[in-house]
């Protein structure tokens, strides 16, 4: 076969760049969890999953796999895809035309939005949601409205790649996994263009699979830059690495992180302060609304480049802005948000500051 014996040396010397995942452990996954959609959020992994009758949204505790909140959905749909938006999530379903909004406190609905067409996948890349439909084209979404913002096929070496299901969005890349496969494309979410062909295969043992079905689930954490990846009835999620750079050759993520900081006053000086105990790698923060963190702190790293650090840090609000208020130092108000900041990618290298 000399012609196929070609071809296959041709995709190996013109092909996208291969990765297979370096496994750092596993969690327990509750096997009766059809999953659909996995994010990860303030240590908690948020999860959906689907089939007529068995279809939830539910907020699982990582190191236990326990169920901490739970909803389940009408028997008449099926639960798809799963992003957060800020404080709420978003969840689809397979056929049924339907998106669901929930508080991601409390798992309310709040709302629901209808549109064309199958559900499969669905991310948010900080301004736009990103949905699969088992095609090669990937849909942008207006996250307030669900309205069709744009569309691009993923091509993989030119060549559309269809099925793609569950998402992951990690700053301008997207992480889709190609349904009845163990791949996962790395995409550049403006031009379809597949980078990265990862090969997740073998993750479960041939026992484990035995009782599993696909691949279906990525989650990232940028805490870590690690992702936890797991599939429909899986035992496990597992947490992986890749040697690639999660966001993309030279570029780093915009603000993808919140940490919960409270108010208080210092000498009568109004102020916050944020405590934080994982792994954070942040340059700098943009404090609520305050656009130039120049104002809050001085420039540069605040943190440790250490896993594992632990600290705390304190900032002064500018005067005339209203983000730290003054008083008795008590926890005044609603928590204030931090989000960690790197420079954007693209040619700009602009900072954005929080949405
Ligand atoms: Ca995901």
């Amino acid at each position: 076969m000399p012609w196929a014996a070609a071809l296959v040396l041709m995709s190996t010397a013109f092909g996208v760049e291969q990765a297979t995942p370096e496994v750092l452990g596993f969690f327990p996954h509750d096997t009766d969890a059809f999953t659909q959609g996995l994010l990860l959020h303030n240590d908690s992994f948020y999860e959906s999953t689907g089939l007529y009758g068995e279809s939830t949204l539910r907020q699982v505790e990582p190191a236990t796999g326990v169920v901490l909140m739970l909803h389940e959905l009408s028997p008449s749909v099926f639960g798809e895809g799963l992003a957060r938006v800020d404080d709420r999530l978003i969840q689809l379903t397979w056929q049924e035309n339907i998106a669901y909004e929930y508080e991601i406190e409390t798992f309310a609905e709040t709302g629901t939005f209808k549109y064309a067409g199958e559900g499969w996948g669905l991310c948010f890349d900080g301004e736009r949601l990103v949905m699969s439909n088992g095609s090669s084209t990937l849909f942008f979404r207006d996250p307030d409205t669900f309205a069709i913002l744009g569309q691009v096929t993923v091509r993989k070496d030119g060549v559309p790649v269809i099925r793609l299901n569950e998402l992951e969005c990690v700053g301008d890349l997207v992480y889709a996994n190609v349904w009845l496969t163990d791949t996962i494309m790395r995409i550049e979410a403006d031009t379809g263009t597949v980078l990265t062909e990862i090969d997740a295969s073998g993750l479960l043992t041939p026992e484990e699979a035995a009782q599993a079905d696909v691949l279906n689930g990525i989650a990232f954490d940028p805490a870590t830059e690690h992702f936890f990846l797991t599939g429909k009835l899986w035992p496990k999620v597992f947490e992986v690495r890749f040697d690639f750079n999660p966001y993309g050759e030279g570029c780093e993520v915009r603000w993808l992180r919140e940490i919960e900081g409270v108010t208080l006053a210092k000498d009568g000086i109004n102020g916050v302060a944020v405590s934080w105990n994982e792994d954070l790698r942040a340059l700098e923060y943009h404090v609520n609304s305050v656009t130039s963190i120049d104002d809050v702190l001085p420039p540069g790293p605040h943190l440790p480049d250490v896993p594992g650090a632990r600290g705390s840090l304190e900032c002064f609000a500018p005067a005339g802005t209203t983000t730290c208020v003054d008083g008795d130092g008590q926890v005044d108000g609603e928590p204030l948000l931090f989000y960690q900041v790197y420079s954007a990618c693209g040619p700009s290298g602009a900072d954005e500051g929080p949405p």
